[in-house]
């Protein structure tokens, strides 16, 4: 039998899930199970890479784990894991980060924006954040890695890291794509649409767990512009535009059909018609993931069962790694 290729990704517990990890990331993580090997990882050492609160950030993990599961990854399909219990992830991150060039961890784009955010507290491992991703998908000989837009320039670094490690020594890793979605790869915030919607921004935000009642409220006073016509355009109408993205990913309309049905109306019919859209898609997540945190005993036995299965598979690659650079063994 042909070996099945394999998948790698993880979100930060840094926030709760938001519409666009799910638009941008997991919706494919859903539709790739049957096809491909996957793991799908709760990176809680890249969460503290910015200040977190230990328990909430401890709580959010597991309730992530729910969210993944109640999004529809079936544990017995793919294997699910806490980064932290997994301590290849930072043994290989150590090796990696001896093969990186402090000049191109300088030119990521998502550095320069948290050193931005966070100027207080500008950590080393917020710059070297690339290092350690690179491991988490190296670790597992990772084919594809499907993330949305904004994680495209982590995993081109990745493939770098991985070409120069190979042609140093011998082929030891797999060159990992990045699998991006043609629809919802860059969801925007609903207060500023020229921002990605970010869990770190309330306001713009929505989160899987929202009640119906703030999705729809959000969505009622989502920015938008002072025309009327429900148009993409997105140099001049951005905030229309990504609700019309956002309409087409929850119902799976395409953007021509949905500009039709809105033809003759205005926002004020339009932007309830996403809000109750949304409230629809996200309605089964939010149970079934309170349901599922109700049983703490199973989601503990998924992630300890994936942490076991996914460290056999680190370890493979680890070793040799050890080994190439000249590591004695033990
Ligand atoms: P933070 O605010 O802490 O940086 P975030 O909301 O940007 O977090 P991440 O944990 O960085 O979310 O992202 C999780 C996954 O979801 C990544 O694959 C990322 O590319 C994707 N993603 C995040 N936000 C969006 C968005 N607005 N549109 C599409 N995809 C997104
Ligand atoms: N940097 C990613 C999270 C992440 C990731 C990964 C994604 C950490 N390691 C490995 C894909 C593969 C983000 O979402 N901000």
């Amino acid at each position: 039998m042909e070996q099945k290729k394999r998948i790698f990704s993880g979100i930060q517990p840094s926030g709760d899930l938001t519409l666009g990890s799910y638009m941008g990331a997991i919706r494919n993580w859903v539709a790739l199970q049957e096809e491909y090997d996957c793991l799908y990882c709760i990176v809680d050492m890249h969460a503290i890479t910015v200040r977190q609160v230990p328990a909430d950030l401890r709580r959010r993990s597991l309730e992530q784990l729910a969210q993944y599961i109640a999004c529809g990854l079936d544990p017995e399909k793919n294997i699910m894991f806490i980064q932290s219990h997994v301590p290849q992830h930072a043994e290989l991150a150590w090796v990696l980060g001896c093969y990186t060039q402090f000049g191109e961890l300088s030119r990521m784009t998502q550095f320069k924006q948290k050193s931005q955010q966070h100027a207080d507290n500008i950590t080393a491992g917020l710059f070297t954040y690339p290092v350690l991703m690179a491991a988490d998908i190296l670790l597992y000989q990772a084919d594809l890695v499907p993330v949305g837009e904004d994680q495209k320039q982590h995993v081109e670094l990745c493939r770098d890291i991985a070409t120069r490690f190979n042609f140093s020594f011998s082929d030891t890793f797999t060159l990992p794509e990045p699998f991006i979605p043609k629809l919802g790869a860059r969801i925007m915030s609903l207060g500023n649409p020229e921002n990605k919607m970010s869990k770190s921004d309330p306001d713009g935000c929505v989160y899987l767990m929202d009640k119906p009642e703030d999705i729809m409220r959000k969505f009622k006073r989502a920015v938008t512009d002072c025309e009327t016509a429900v148009r993409f355009d997105r140099e001049n109408k951005p905030g229309i535009s990504n609700l019309l993205t956002i309409y087409c990913a929850a119902t799976g309309k395409t953007l021509e059909d949905a500009e039709a049905e809105f033809k003759d109306q205005g926002y004020g019919v339009f932007k309830p018609a996403v809000g109750e859209a949304v409230v629809e898609l996200v309605r089964p997540i939010r149970e079934e993931a309170a349901r599922l945190l109700s049983d703490k005993a199973y989601l503990e036995s998924i992630y300890k069962q994936g942490a076991e299965r996914a460290s056999a598979l680190a370890n493979k690659t680890l070793r040799k790694v050890y080994k190439k650079v000249g590591f004695v063994a033990r």
